[in-house]
């Protein structure tokens, strides 16, 4: 098999990941289009299902302006989470073990009752259990953090790990909550839940309505992460991060 199929291009962003070396972008050659990258986000994020990791939940990517101009891509794009990615709130992540990666400030919904194959999603308090302050630590295996749309979805849209603070109720409103990222409690970012699709709850909808036309159904017990309230930051040896997300709390990540 050539190493520009899908199952090649899926090798080739394992190892990036699993070696922490950047890769070239691949789509443009291979001519793989949006659809096409989905089948490649599929096989690679089975190579880690093959190695024993479970499948814990679904991230929306880009979802809002600052993300967007910061990466030069205006699609909302989604990807999977696995067990393996997800770092104990407050806990340590290694550094060297990424290539470049960065923190943003999200929110995370723990997912109750979702709909069945072609039925609309209900009530978002029926639907989501519990709300958390979140970050993700993104981390592209392209050089330079470049991509094009196609590239960006096949590397299952940067997912490299991400912490959940701890959950809440939902409050009963979610759309203009205050958001700080404090790298060594200096505020670094400043945002609004707003900032995610004029308001989070909108990001499930979208996620559903995305992954389900590849087929993909949300299930009760996933985590969320509904987007980023602000641009990525880059992740150094020794920072400590924090997310501060109004009515929601903190969730934090310390970098080895
Ligand atoms: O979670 C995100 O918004 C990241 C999506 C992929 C683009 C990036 O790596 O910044
Ligand atoms: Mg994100």
């Amino acid at each position: 098999m050539s190493g520009l199929d899908p199952a090649g291009i899926a090798e080739q962003l394992d190892k990036a990941a699993t070696t922490a070396t950047a890769i070239p972008q691949l789509a443009a050659e291979a001519g793989l289009d949006v659809d096409a990258a989905y089948g490649v986000q599929t096989a690679l994020v089975q190579r880690r299902l093959d190695r024993g990791e479970r499948l814990v939940g679904l991230k929306m990517g880009l979802t809002s302006k600052a993300k967007m101009a910061q990466v030069g891509v205006d699609e909302v794009i989604w990807g999977r989470l696995t067990d393996a990615m997800w770092v104990p709130d407050g806990g340590s992540v290694d550094v060297s073990t990424y290539i470049h990666p960065r923190v943003e400030p999200e929110v995370a919904f723990l997912l109750d009752r979702m709909p069945e194959p072609g039925e609309p999603l209900g009530a978002f308090t029926d639907a989501v259990r519990a709300v958390a302050p979140a970050i993700e630590l993104i981390d592209s295996r392209y050089a330079n953090f470049t991509f094009s749309l196609p590239d960006v979805i096949a590397d299952n849209t940067s997912a490299a790990a991400f912490v959940v603070g701890p959950w809440s109720p939902v409050p009963d409103g979610l759309d203009n909550l205050g958001v700080l990222l404090e790298i060594d409690g200096r505020v670094a970012q400043v945002g609004s839940t707003a900032a995610i699709l004029g308001d989070p709850r909108r990001a499930l909808d979208e996620g559903v309505r995305l992954a389900g036309r590849h087929g993909v159904r949300l299930r009760e017990g996933w985590v969320f992460l509904a987007g980023a309230a602000t641009a990525a930051v880059p992740l150094r040896p020794g920072a400590q991060v924090r997310a501060v997300v109004e009515k929601l709390g903190t969730a934090s990540l310390k970098a080895a």
